[in-house]
């Protein structure tokens, strides 16, 4: 009895991965045609993509997301520790030329570019592991937003077909991004800038590359030297932001009500990014901490 419990139970799974497998090939063969589309060749795409398998350890990472589920001052004590800073204070020497440099053509900060580099990839130690299109291609197929990140997936095909990496080199988060500061690829593909003059937009494996793309993000987005990265409100104040600045994931607000004393952190090149005028481009979401290191 036992024996053909267990046989019904392994023969479901194997339906249920069956159907998951052609669900998958499906929904490929539906992303081929838009990336076809757009400019990725065959080639290309089937090279990237022939063989793959879905990463469910993607989606459990997907159902779980630090920035979400922790209180605030619980996410930014992870983040930031002594240790960070004695690092953020080493690199602004050691990379002092460059960030200079960043500093004036880009009009941001050289604190804030190496605070940035320091919270999204621990200057440069954890950028993630995961192959991009592998990871990708599991949330296109799989779970909420699938629409934003077809499109990713195709961008990372784009960055395959430019040449600046290869699809075995482009590794990083579940949700793709990647590199020194974790640019999606998108964003790559925007902003990116080659600023030690080799002719190629490195942010995984060059410094400079990935210190002026940061600085680069930050001044399209907004950024204005000098003001704070972020600033406090309480909770009298969370109504008049929303209606002011027309905030979209007012969710976040009301997640935050929970800390003691404030609402919210608010980061204000989100809040511009929010507003109605100017629409500037941005993916920096509401409530990522960067603390300039002064
Ligand atoms: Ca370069």
């Amino acid at each position: 009895m036992l024996h053909r419990l267990v046989d019904a139970l392994l023969m479901s799974a194997c339906v249920a991965a069956n159907a998951a497998d052609g669900e998958f090939g499906n929904c490929l063969a539906q992303v081929r045609t838009q990336a076809l589309g757009s400019g990725i060749t065959a080639q290309t795409f089937d090279a990237a993509t022939t063989g793959l398998e879905p990463d469910e350890s993607v989606l459990e990472a997907m159902r779980y997301q630090p920035e979400f589920v922790t209180p605030i001052w619980d996410y930014l004590a992870g983040l930031v520790d002594d240790q960070r800073v004695a690092d953020g204070r080493a690199r602004l020497e050691q990379w002092a030329t460059v960030l200079a440099a960043a500093e004036a053509k880009f009009a941001v900060d050289r604190h804030t570019i190496v605070a940035v580099w320091g919270v999204e990839s621990d200057y440069g130690r954890l950028m993630g592991k995961r192959p991009l299109v592998r990871s990708l291609a599991t949330v296109a197929c799989f779970g909420s937003r699938q629409s934003f990140f077809r499109s990713e997936l195709i961008a990372t095909l784009r960055i395959v077909q430019s040449g600046d990496f290869t699809s075995d080199a482009l590794v990083g988060s579940w949700a793709g991004a990647f590199g020194q500061t974790q640019f999606m690829p998108s964003t790559f593909l925007r902003i990116a800038v080659d600023f030690d003059g080799d002719g190629r937009r490195d942010i995984v494996g060059s410094v400079p590359d990935a210190l002026a793309s940061t600085a680069n993000y930050l001044k399209r987005a907004g950024w204005v030297m000098g003001e704070p990265s972020n600033r406090m409100i309480v909770a009298s104040e969370a109504s008049a932001l929303t209606s002011q600045f027309h905030i979209i994931q007012p969710q976040v607000v009301k997640k935050n009500r929970r800390s003691p004393g404030f609402t919210s952190v608010c980061n204000r090149c989100s809040l511009r990014c929010c507003s109605k005028v100017p629409p500037a481009p941005c993916t920096m979401h509401f409530g990522t901490p960067v603390v300039p290191l002064e």
